[in-house]
């Protein structure tokens, strides 16, 4: 299992998409096991985005994440950091495939509505960034053995 920090950022807040976001990584059989609304500060916003530093797109893109709340979100799966890189498509919302979050609900190149960490390292640096332990939460789901095709022994 894999966990992994997705952002629904400041345009997918202001433009009421969230819900259809979630609903997505829901319907997908992924496990949300982590979510608050903040306000990211400067601080937080320039440690989550530090290997951008320097490039021409650093400050806008550090001004246009602190701009307005985000709603962070911990997700649980197996392979979930690259199932929900896929879901979440390429960079541009103008060069993003049809049936991708950002192909599907934006446009914009830098306004691309949502962030998923691309790799391990980065899902557990990032998640640090965002939550305390005690916020990522252990649950079971009663529909995990149709989720992942848990058949046993007994019931095969
Ligand atoms: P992704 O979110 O697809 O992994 P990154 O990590 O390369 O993309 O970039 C982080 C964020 O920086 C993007 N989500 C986008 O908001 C912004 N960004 C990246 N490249 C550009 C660019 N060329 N022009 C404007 N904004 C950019």
């Amino acid at each position: 299992m894999e966990t992994t920090l997705i952002i629904l950022k400041p345009d997918s807040v202001q433009r009421g998409l969230i819900g259809q976001v979630i609903g997505r990584f829901e319907a997908k059989g992924l496990q949300i096991v982590g979510a608050k609304l903040m306000q990211i500060h400067p601080v937080l916003a320039r440690k989550h985005y530090a290997v951008h530093e320097g490039k021409p797109f650093y400050g806008k893109l550090i001004r246009f994440m602190t701009s307005s709340p985000v709603l962070v979100l911990a997700i649980r799966g197996r392979n979930a950091i690259g199932i929900s890189r896929k879901m979440i498509g390429a960079t541009s919302g103008s060069q993003a495939d049809p049936g991708t979050i950002r192909g599907d609900f934006g446009i914009s190149d830098s306004f691309n509505l949502i962030h998923g960490s691309d790799t391990p390292e980065s899902a557990k640096q990032e998640l640090t960034l965002f939550f305390t332990p005690d916020e990522l939460l252990d649950y079971d789901r009663t529909i995990d053995p149709w989720v992942y095709d848990l058949l046993t022994e007994q019931t095969a």
